[in-house]
């Protein structure tokens, strides 16, 4: 049985700020562009949230909800070298850590180095030290897979700590509701429901093969999740490479069908790209700059390897959509994979770690 912990910094960008500026602590605060122009929200503070304040809402939208709203702009070197710091302290602990984004990551503990033993207790430690070293607050998730894990750091945000062991694992899966489920898009969602599906127990009911039939690959993934089973490892040094498109446009476009298409012509090159240098990968992001330069990036991982365009497109789609954008002015997308299948370089990489002295003539 492995020990897996998930952490998720709280507010991360807007408590950094309301850290260094005090005057700002207990306020409702946006990070992200001024509500004159066209700026975005890239995050707001947990008193901001209580207003409906969200991330890539508009910042006008966002101050009608909330008129005594702060605007923050960011400080991403600022962000960047906490992210560092947080790192560090993670590496007390262990070395297989595979963060996910600027203030998040997994922690594999199941050996950890002080020899603690217990992941709940060092998900404590752990939020101790962040506290009182770097004055922010994280939630974290403890459980046996990174599934579990996830999902159970999210569930007592701010400052959590949710443990769900062995005991409780299948009975957590049986009610936790379809759209939660790793890998599974809203178009996906909405095919479940019409057989019935809506929480893990309606999945349980389902054959591997009838699974399979009707949802290809994913079918086999879904089986074993909602049984608790999920052997992805903790992947530390994953290749952060990626292959791209972006498109600055002359005007900026707020129209969702013309983002659309323009989003399928970048799915289409990027295509082309990942053909010719003969990738496949795992990780679709769609990044989305708005009038005001504010930027923001949503990814999601799949669960094969993928390097056609209407795979790439379907995927974006539904990043974009999940954003729900109301007519804000864009004036840059980006569409990227990542997270290749590279056999040879990996263990070519593997190999060499543990012997640099090879590397030197
Ligand atoms: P999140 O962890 O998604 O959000 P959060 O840390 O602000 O809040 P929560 O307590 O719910 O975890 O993202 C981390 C940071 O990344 C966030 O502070 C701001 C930035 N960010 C963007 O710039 N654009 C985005 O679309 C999102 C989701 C986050
Ligand atoms: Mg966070």
């Amino acid at each position: 049985m492995r020990k897996i912990i998930h952490l998720d910094m709280d507010a991360f960008f807007a408590s950094v700020e309301q850290r260094d500026f005090p005057e700002l602590q207990g306020k409702a605060i946006a990070v992200g562009g001024s509500p004159d122009g066209r700026g975005v929200v890239a995050t707001a503070s947990y008193e901001a949230r209580k207003f409906g304040v969200k991330s890539a809402m508009s910042s006008r939208e966002a101050l009608k909800r909330c008129p005594e709203l702060i605007f923050i702009k960011p400080r991403f070197e600022v962000y960047k070298e906490v992210s560092n710091q947080i790192r560090l302290i993670f590496q007390r602990y262990t070395d297989l850590i595979e963060p996910l984004s600027i203030d998040e990551a997994f922690l594999d503990v199941t050996h950890d180095k002080l020899e603690i033993g217990s992941a709940i207790d060092i998900a404590q430690r752990i939020k101790e030290e962040i506290f009182n070293e770097l004055h922010l607050t994280v939630s974290a998730g403890v459980s046996v897979n990174k599934f579990v894990a996830k999902i159970a750091s999210d569930m007592n945000k701010p400052n959590g700590l949710t443990f769900i062991g062995p005991s409780k694992l299948l009975q957590f899966m049986e009610k936790l509701p379809i759209e939660k489920f790793y890998g599974v898009g809203k178009v996906t969602a909405q095919k479940m429901k019409s057989f019935g599906i809506f929480f893990g127990s309606d999945l349980k009911q389902w054959s591997q093969e009838s699974l399979k039939r009707n949802f290809g690959k994913s079918g086999q993934f879904y089986y074993q999740i909602v049984r608790g089973i999920d052997d992805r490892p903790v992947e530390p040094n994953r290749i952060s490479k990626s292959i791209g498109a972006e498109d600055t446009f002359e005007e900026d476009i707020s129209d969702a069908l013309l983002l659309k298409e323009l989003l399928s012509t970048l799915s289409e090159r990027v295509e082309t790209r990942m053909k010719k240098q003969q990738k496949r990968g795992k990780t679709i992001t769609l990044k989305v700059k708005f009038a005001d330069f504010t930027q923001i990036t949503r990814s999601m991982t799949l669960l094969q390897y993928i390097d056609s365009k209407t795979e790439i497109y379907a995927a974006i789609v539904d990043l974009f959509d999940k954003l729900g954008l109301q007519d804000q002015e864009i004036r840059l997308l980006g569409v990227s994979v990542s997270n290749f299948f590279e056999p040879a370089a990996s263990m070519a990489r593997q190999l060499l770690i543990p012997f640099p002295g090879l590397l030197e003539e």
